[in-house]
């Protein structure tokens, strides 16, 4: 039987992280968190790459730059799409959410989704370093975990 598993390493790779400045108040917690779990995983702080964007809409399109420029082992894209009164939310969770996915499957390139969809602010803090842990972090472990899955998949 062969059991393909990745290591939680970050060690020797290269990051690439995609932030919107909108909502920047829960954004730059899951930075912090993005980052604390890369160097804590062995990662060099002088490794990652923080490109910040407008908002949540914008971060497909500087994902896309970052996966084709071959610079980066994983990416994590990192947003906060709040609901607000009318249909804007919808347009633009929707949006950020097919473009990163048509993103990793078209690049191949590990991809950590980290972007918000909340009903209000205090749902979008809870999981950016509070109750609901911090969901920067979690893209982060899944970029790597996905990273070392794939090393392995081309190895075996
Ligand atoms: N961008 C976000 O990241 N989150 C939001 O909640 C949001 N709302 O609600 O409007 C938002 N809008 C900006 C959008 O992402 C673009 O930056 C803007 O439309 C310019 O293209």
């Amino acid at each position: 039987m062969h059991v393909i598993q990745g290591q939680l390493s970050a060690e020797g790779k290269s990051f690439g992280i995609v932030i919107s400045r909108f909502n920047s108040l829960v954004t730059s917690q899951l930075l912090n968190g993005a980052i604390d779990c890369i160097t804590r995983h062995g990662g060099a702080s002088e490794s990652i790459t923080v490109a910040y964007v407008p908002g949540s809409f914008e971060i497909p399109q500087a994902a896309m730059a970052m996966a084709a420029s071959g610079t980066y082992d994983a990416l994590i894209c990192l947003g906060c799409v709040i609901r607000g009164e009318t249909p804007h939310f919808d347009y633009i969770a929707g949006e950020v959410t097919r473009g990163l996915g048509q993103i990793a499957l078209q690049t191949g390139v590990p991809l950590g989704f980290g972007i918000l969809t909340t009903e209000n602010l205090a749902q979008a803090l809870e999981r950016a370093g509070a109750k609901g842990g911090n969901k920067g972090w979690d893209a982060a472990l899944s970029a790597m975990e996905l990273l070392q899955v794939q090393s392995q998949l081309k190895k075996h």
